[in-house]
């Protein structure tokens, strides 16, 4: 076959898979773990444009309830990073944390021991944490939102928007 047959065709399978080939599907989302080291800023918009990619709206992830959050946690035990960036934030206002998806009020959360503690007045977003010396296995702290870390994006599991092909 042609090539770019090919690559069309690829791309309309992607799209029309419920969660794309190295997504992870929990519930009514798919999640992304990134490789890459970002800004908390960098990987947001890169997340969005992961998700365009697919035709669905993409952020970082959103860890509402115990489930998710054990379901993830068990994603990143099989990676080596130490952090992952999700989308819990208090930039606006300190100490009121947000979903970067939403901008309502976090209702669950996971945080470590004596987290957030904000340390230097500087620490305004979340991260999944593998530091067992400390108490972190897989909780939250934050962390100032220019650290490069890896991040976890989220879109819609069955949002199905297959491109148009001309
Ligand atoms: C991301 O950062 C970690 C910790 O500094 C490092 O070990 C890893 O190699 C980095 N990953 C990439 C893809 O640069
Ligand atoms: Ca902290």
């Amino acid at each position: 076959m042609n090539t770019l047959l090919v690559i069309a065709l690829s791309l309309i399978a992607a799209a029309l898979a419920r969660c794309p080939a190295d997504w992870d599907h929990y519930n009514d989302r798919c999640f992304f773990l990134s490789r890459d080291n970002e800004t908390f800023a960098d990987a947001l918009s890169l997340c969005e444009v992961i998700g365009k990619q697919y035709g669905r709206v993409a952020t970082l992830a959103t860890v509402d309830d115990a489930g998710t959050q054990k379901h993830l946690a068990n994603l990143v035990s099989h990676t080596s990073s130490l952090g992952f960036y999700i989308g819990a934030n208090d930039l606006v206002h300190e100490g009121t944390w947000v979903w970067v998806s939403s901008g309502h009020a976090i209702t669950y959360n996971n945080w470590g021991p004596t987290q957030p503690n904000n340390r230097d007045g500087a620490e305004h977003c979340a991260v999944i944490t593998y530091a067992p010396q400390d108490g972190f296995v897989y909780h939250w702290t934050d962390e100032p939102c220019t650290n490069q870390l890896t991040y976890i994006c989220e879109m819609p599991f069955d949002n199905v928007n297959a491109p148009v092909v001309g």
